[in-house]
C-alpha cells in the first residue's frame, strides 16, 4: 500500500494553451472554491497546495494570439501544426518541476488542470520516481496523436505521444518539448472510456499493441471487469499489483453529468462508473498519483452545469483518495 502516510500535495496546473478554449485554466480555482482541500483533509490526509504557475501566466499570451490575425505560433511549418508548442513546453516543464518536488518528498500528487497537455509534466515526474508505474488514462479520447497525425494541432490531443517519445524522430519536433524524457512504454498504459479516436490514433494503438478499453468494452464486460483487465494489462507479471498513476480527463464521463468540458462526446461513462473506477484504485492501495483535467467552467450554458462539473471533478478526486471505502 503506497502513501500509508497520507501526505498529499494539490498541484495547481491552470494552463489552457494545449487547446483553443479559454476558461479551462479556471478549473483548479473552482475546485478549491468547492472545498476540495478541506474535504480531502477530512479523509485523513494532510495536504499542501503546490502552485506550478500563476493562473494569469499564460492567459495574456493566449488572448493576444486570439486577437492577432496570424494565429501566433500556430502557423504550419512543413506540414507540422503543433499549436502553441512554445507555451505548452514551458507550462509542462513547470508542472514537471512541481510534481517532481512532490513525489520526491514521498507525497501524493493530485494535479488539477488545466487542459490535458499538462499530463506531459505529471506523468514524466511520476515515472522518474516510479519507473515501473502503470498509467491508466481515463478519457473519451486517446490523446496519442503525434505532431504529424494531429487533425487539430491542439497539443492536449498529443500528450501520450510525447510521453512515449513518438515525436523524437519527427522533423521539426518543437524545441520547447525536447525536455520530455519520452520513456513511457506502450506496455505500461491502458485506456478506459474511449469513444472518439482519430484514424491516425487507431493505427498507433494497434501498431504498438496498446491496451485500450472503449465504451464498447465497458458495456460488454462491465466497469469492474474492465478496470481489473486494465490493471493486469499494465502489471502483467504481478496480476495487476504495482504502482498505478491515473490521468483522468473528465470528458471520459458522459456530458450529461460533466457538461462543462472542451471536447464533450456523448455515450460516455455514467457518473457512478466514473467514480467506481477511482474507488477501485483506492481500494487496490496501488494509486500513486492522480490528475483531474479539462473542467472548463466558462463553457457551461447554465449555472447548474458549472456546479455539476466541478462537484463531479471533486468527487473523482475524493473517491480516488478513499472517501467511499468503508
Ligand atoms: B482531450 C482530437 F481530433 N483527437 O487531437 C484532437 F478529435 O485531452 C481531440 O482528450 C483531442 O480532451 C481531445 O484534437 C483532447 C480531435
Ligand atoms: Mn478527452
Ligand atoms: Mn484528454
Ligand atoms: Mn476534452
Amino acid at each position: 500500500n503506497y502513501y500509508k502516510n497520507r501526505e498529499l500535495s494539490i498541484v495547481l496546473a491552470p494552463f489552457s494553451g494545449g487547446q483553443g478554449k479559454l476558461g479551462v485554466e479556471k478549473g483548479p480555482k473552482y475546485m478549491l472554491k468547492h472545498g476540495l482541500q478541506t474535504s480531502i483533509e477530512d479523509l485523513g490526509w494532510s495536504t499542501e497546495l503546490e502552485p506550478s504557475m500563476d493562473e494569469a501566466q499564460f492567459v495574456g499570451k493566449l488572448k493576444m494570439e486570439k486577437d492577432s490575425t496570424t494565429g501566433g505560433s500556430s502557423v504550419m511549418i512543413d506540414g507540422v501544426k503543433a499549436k502553441r508548442a512554445d507555451l505548452v513546453g514551458e507550462a509542462t516543464k513547470l508542472v514537471y518541476n512541481s510534481v517532481s518536488k512532490v513525489v520526491q518528498a514521498n507525497r501524493f500528487p493530485l494535479t488539477l488542470g488545466g487542459d490535458h497537455s499538462i499530463a506531459i509534466g505529471t506523468v514524466s515526474a511520476v515515472l522518474d520516481k516510479y519507473p515501473d508505474a502503470g498509467l491508466l488514462w481515463i478519457d473519451a479520447h486517446a490523446d496519442i496523436n503525434t505532431i504529424e497525425s494531429t487533425p487539430s494541432g491542439n497539443l492536449h490531443g498529443c500528450p501520450v505521444s510525447f510521453l512515449m517519445g513518438l515525436n523524437k524522430d519527427v522533423p521539426h519536433c518543437p524545441e520547447s518539448l525536447k525536455w520530455v524524457p519520452g520513456n513511457l512504454s506502450p506496455k505500461k498504459i491502458a485506456y478506459i472510456g474511449l469513444r472518439d479516436v482519430d484514424a491516425g490514433e487507431k493505427k498507433i494503438l494497434k501498431d504498438l499493441g496498446i491496451a485500450a478499453f472503449s465504451m464498447y468494452h465497458v458495456d460488454k464486460y462491465g466497469i469492474n471487469a474492465v478496470i481489473e483487465m486494465a490493471m493486469k494489462a499494465v502489471h502483467p507479471e504481478t496480476n495487476g499489483e504495482g504502482p498505478i498513476m491515473c490521468s483522468y480527463d473528465v470528458d471520459g464521463v458522459d456530458p450529461l453529468y460533466i457538461p462543462a468540458t472542451g471536447t464533450p462526446v456523448r455515450g460516455g461513462l455514467t457518473l457512478r462508473e466514473g467514480l467506481f473506477l477511482v474507488e477501485r484504485l483506492a481500494e487496490s492501495g496501488n494509486l500513486i498519483a492522480l490528475d483531474v483535467v479539462e473542467c472548463n467552467p466558462d463553457l457551461a450554458i447554465h449555472d447548474i452545469h458549472v456546479s455539476n462539473t466541478i462537484s463531479a471533478g471533486c468527487a473523482i478526486a475524493r473517491c480516488a483518495l478513499g472517501e467511499t471505502l468503508l
